[in-house]
């Protein structure tokens, strides 16, 4: 894969660390570009590659700068994506080839951010929450290209469950249908994000960052290709009241329907207007689920490389 080299950039320190067999936790950017205000954005970001060095792992933000695939960037351009929020293209797996031959900057999804971890050897990649099936998709059709990605690549995912944004009863069915393991950490049911509960059920009940691990393991060595998805429950102390944010969250898609927003641009949408909508709240639960995620992340990692 010469050619890949004239794309892909990995920091130093992430690529000794893969090639020595050190932990290494990915983090994506469009939660940073598209998903939170500046400066909190930013300041979490830089947080949660804190949490991530002090669990005794190497965290590597992904993003596209410049066009070349940057795996490992420096929290000087973390705070210049940052700053430019939305004016950063927000850039899933279709999106690859045409901001890198242009030469443009681009904050990834979780489908790119496992596309770019791929590449550069890593393994496992933490975040806030995947995109997903959509309400209403059985007429829209929207279905977040992070579900195809998860089915097709081999990067691991801890999130805190999905945002009842999208129909969490279908993510979990189209899940299966790809052949994604879902694993409730420490709990039978998915966790909704915002709250611990959902009322739906996770695949496999795992308590331990090394039966995690184990299951990750056993599928990279049989050679079935895709990810695991690990859904990690916001901490009881910062998980909402569940039907206050059923409440945002109803206000917030029924704004977006008026305004007629869809494709890439309804997710940022719902996330700023769900924000604006609890006072700041929200944004607090989703910084501490990002640390959480984190943690976990980089005791799984730690844990893939014994
Ligand atoms: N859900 C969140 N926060 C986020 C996202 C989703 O709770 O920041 C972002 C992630 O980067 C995810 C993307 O990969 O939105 C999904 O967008 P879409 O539905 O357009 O694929
Ligand atoms: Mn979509």
């Amino acid at each position: 894969m010469k050619d890949l080299e004239k794309y892909l950039v990995v920091s130093p320190e992430v690529r000794e660390a893969v090639a020595a067999g050190k932990p290494v936790v990915a983090l994506e950017s469009t939660i940073i570009s598209h998903g939170m205000p500046y400066p909190k954005n930013v300041e979490t970001a830089l947080t949660v590659e804190k949490i991530i060095r002090d669990c005794g792992a190497v965290p590597a933000t992904i993003a596209v700068i410049g066009g070349k695939l940057s795996v490992g960037i420096t929290p000087e351009q973390i705070d210049y994506l940052g700053r430019r929020g939305l004016a950063v293209t927000k850039v899933s797996r279709r999106d690859l080839p045409v901001i890198c031959a242009r030469g443009e900057d681009g904050a990834t999804t979780v489908a790119a951010t496992m596309i770019l971890a791929d590449m550069a050897g890593i393994r496992i990649f933490a975040t806030g929450g995947i995109g997903g099936v959509h309400r209403g998709a059985t007429q829209t059709m929207d279905i977040s290209a992070d579900l195809e990605e998860l089915s097709n690549t081999s990067v691991m995912v801890v999130c805190a469950g999905a945002k009842a944004i999208l129909d969490l009863g279908l993510t979990l069915e189209y899940l299966e249908t790809k052949g994604v393991p879902v694993i409730g950490y420490q709990t039978e049911e998915l966790p909704a994000f915002y709250t611990r509960k959902s009322g739906l059920k996770v695949d496999y009940r795992m308590d331990t960052p090394a039966e995690i691990a184990a299951a990750f393991r056993a599928k990279l060595e049989m050679g079935l290709k895709g990810s695991m998805l690990v859904t990690n429950p916001i901490p009881e102390e910062y998980s909402m009241d569940h039907d206050a944010i059923y409440r945002v969250i109803d206000e917030a898609i029924a704004k977006a329907d008026e305004l007629g927003i869809h494709g890439k641009a309804i997710t940022p949408y719902l996330l700023d207007e769900i924000q604006k909508l609890t006072g700041g709240e929200s944004l607090e639960a989703n910084i501490q689920l990002v640390y959480n995620n984190a943690r976990l992340a980089s005791a799984i990692a730690s844990e893939l490389v014994r």
